[in-house]
C-alpha cells in the first residue's frame, strides 16, 4: 500500500482553476496524490473547513539590496523571508543589482550567498543589469543565463540604475538570442528629475509632493517607449509595477494590437492612495515608493486591469527602510521629499490583504481561482518555476498554504518581522489568513510561528518559459526588404 509522509485532509483544494474537496498526500518533498480517503502517512494535518492553495510566490521583492542612494534594505534574508513565510508565500524571486564598476558574476556571487545563508524559502534570482558593459553581455551573461538566471530587470530612472536606450536595445538582442526574459522599471528620468527640481526649488518638501514629482506622464512615455523597443527587438518583457490608469491603457492598447508584453501592479497600488504621504511632519515617507501611490481613479482602473488579465499577476516590490536614521531619515529627521528612499515593506501583507480584498471581498467579481492565479501560478508561469511551483498537482513540489478564511486580524506594528518596524496597512481589518504553511512537504509555519531554519531555501534555476518567448517575428523595420538589408542603391 501507498505510504507517505503528509496527508492533509478534508480540505477545499484551490487552484487557479478549480476548487474542489479532496485529500492531498506527499512524499519526498512532492505531491503525490489527491483524492479521496487517503490513508497511511507518518504525519496528518485535518484542514476541515480551510482552503489548501499552493504557495504564494512573490516574484519581485528587495533583500539585503543596494539601493541607488547606496543603502542597504533593512532586512536581511532570514527576516525578509520569515515574513514572506508568514505571509503565505513558498517562493520568492528578489534581486542581485549588478552597478557599474562589478562584474555580475561577483554580484551574482555575493547575493547567492546571503540568500543561502538566510532565506527560508526557495527562491530564484532576477539579474539586474546598470553596467553592461562588453564583458557583461558577451562573456558574463550567457553564462549565467546558463546557470540558471533567465530573468534580466532594467530601470529606465534613479541616477546609479538607468540604462540608456542604446543599452537597452543591446540587452534586448542578446536576451533574445540566449533566451531571457526582462522586466523593466518604466518611469522617464528626465521629467522626474526636472519636476524634482522644479518643486524643490518652490520650497514643496513634504513627503506628499513625491508623488507629484513622478508624473504619470512619465510613466505612460517610459511604457511607450519600452514597448516600441520590445515590438523592434521581438522581445517580450514584463512592465513591473504599473500604477496608474493612463499606464493601464497603453499596455491594454499595445496587447490588442498582438504585442507580446506583459504587466504587473502591486498590493499597495491597489489598496492605497498618495493621501497616505500627507500626513504630518515626514511621517508619510513611510508610503514613500516609486512609481509612487496614485489616485482612487488610478485604483479602480488597476483592479479593472487585474480583472481582463491586462496585469496578470500582483508582487510586493517589498522594499524596506526602517523608519529612522539607518533608513528612510538616512539624511536626517526633516528629509525633503527627494530625500526619502524608495520603498515599502509588503512580503508579509501582500498574500493577506489580496485575499481579503479577492476572496472576502469579490472586488471586480474575482475568484479564489484568480487569487491563485495571480498570486502564485501567473509567477510561476512567466518565470520558468512551473510546474514545479505554483499548483496543486501531482509532481509538483508540496508548497502548500492552508488557509483559514474566517480568521480576523487586525494589521498593526506589533506584527512585524521583517526590518522596516512598521505596517504600512497598520488598523486595517482583513479576513482570512494562511495559518499553516508546507514547504516542500515541510511544515514551516505554524500557528503564525516559523519553524523553520535560515538556509532551509532552495535555489530554483530558471530557464526561459514557453509563455514568454519571442513571437518569432522580424519587426517591419528589420526585414530585409524594408531595407534593413541596407546597401540600397549606395
Ligand atoms: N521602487 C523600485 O523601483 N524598487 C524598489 C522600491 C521602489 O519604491
Ligand atoms: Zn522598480
Ligand atoms: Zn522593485
Amino acid at each position: 500500500m501507498q505510504s507517505y509522509d503528509l496527508i492533509i485532509k478534508n480540505a477545499q483544494v484551490v487552484t487557479s482553476i478549480e476548487t474542489k474537496y479532496a485529500d492531498i498526500g506527499i512524499k519526498d518533498q512532492k505531491i503525490i496524490a489527491i483524492g479521496n480517503n487517503l490513508i497511511n502517512s507518518k504525519e496528518t494535518i485535518d484542514a476541515t473547513g480551510k482552503y489548501i492553495l499552493p504557495g504564494g510566490i512573490d516574484s519581485h521583492c528587495h533583500i539585503e539590496q543596494k539601493s541607488a542612494s547606496g543603502l542597504i534594505n533593512s532586512d536581511t534574508f532570514e527576516s525578509a523571508t520569515k515574513a514572506a513565510a508568514l505571509g503565505g508565500n513558498t517562493s520568492i524571486i528578489p534581486f542581485a543589482a549588478q552597478y557599474e564598476g562589478f562584474t555580475l558574476t561577483e554580484t551574482l556571487e555575493d547575493y547567492h550567498k546571503l540568500a543561502k545563508k538566510g532565506s527560508i524559502i526557495d527562491y530564484a534570482m532576477h539579474m539586474i543589469i546598470a553596467g553592461p558593459n562588453n564583458d557583461l553581455l558577451n562573456l558574463e551573461l550567457p553564462e549565467q543565463i546558463r546557470l540558471g538566471h533567465s530573468s534580466i530587470k532594467i530601470f529606465m530612472t534613479y541616477d546609479r540604475l538607468k540604462i540608456e536606450d542604446i543599452d537597452i536595445l543591446n540587452i534586448f538582442e542578446k536576451a533574445r538570442d540566449m533566451e531571457a526574459f526582462i522586466s523593466v522599471h518604466a518611469e522617464n528620468h528626465g521629467m522626474i528629475t526636472w519636476m524634482v527640481s522644479k518643486l524643490l526649488e518652490k520650497g514643496y518638501t513634504h513627503p506628499k509632493f513625491h508623488s507629484v514629482s513622478h508624473p504619470v506622464a512619465g510613466e505612460v512615455e517610459a511604457i511607450n517607449r519600452i514597448i516600441g523597443i520590445s515590438e523592434l527587438m521581438d522581445q517580450p518583457v514584463m512592465i513591473f509595477h504599473v500604477s496608474s490608469e493612463k499606464g493601464v491603457e497603453v499596455i491594454r492598447n499595445a496587447q490588442a494590437r498582438g504585442v507580446k508584453i506583459f504587466a504587473e501592479t502591486c498590493v499597495q497600488y491597489l489598496t492605497l492612495t498618495s493621501d497616505e504621504m500627507d500626513k504630518p511632519g515626514v511621517e508619510g515617507g513611510k508610503w514613500i515608493c516609486s512609481p509612487p501611490l496614485r489616485k482612487t481613479r488610478d485604483q479602480n482602473a488597476l483592479w479593472d486591469a487585474v480583472k481582463d488579465n491586462t496585469l496578470c499577476l500582483i508582487s510586493s516590490d517589498h522594499a524596506p527602510y526602517s523608519f529612522d536614521s539607518n533608513g528612510k531619515l538616512f539624511k536626517g529627521e526633516n528629509p525633503n521629499f527627494k530625500e526619502i528612499p524608495n520603498g515599502m515593506p509588503g512580503l508579509n501583507w501582500r498574500l493577506p490583504i489580496l485575499f481579503d480584498e479577492i476572496v472576502n471581498k469579490r472586488r471586480k467579481n474575482l475568484s479564489i481561482n484568480d487569487f491563485v492565479r495571480l498570486t502564485s501560478t501567473s509567477p510561476a508561469k512567466i518565470y520558468g518555476l512551473y510546474p514545479q511551483k505554483g499548483d496543486i498537482e501531482i509532481g509538483c513540489d508540496a508548497d502548500l498554504v492552508i488557509w483559514d478564511p474566517e480568521a480576523i486580524t487586525e494589521l498593526s506594528d506589533d506584527m512585524v518581522v521583517d526590518g522596516s518596524g512598521y505596517n504600512p496597512y497598520s488598523g486595517r481589518i482583513i479576513k482570512g489568513w494562511p495559518e499553516t504553511v508546507i514547504l516542500r512537504g515541510y511544515v514551516i509555519v505554524f500557528n503564525n510561528k516559523v519553524i523553520a531554519d535560515p538556509g532551509n531555501g532552495n535555489f530554483l534555476p530558471t530557464k526561459l518559459s514557453a509563455n514568454v518567448k519571442p513571437k518569432g517575428i522580424i519587426a517591419h523595420d528589420l526585414l530585409k526588404e524594408n531595407n534593413y538589408g541596407a546597401n540600397l542603391q549606395s
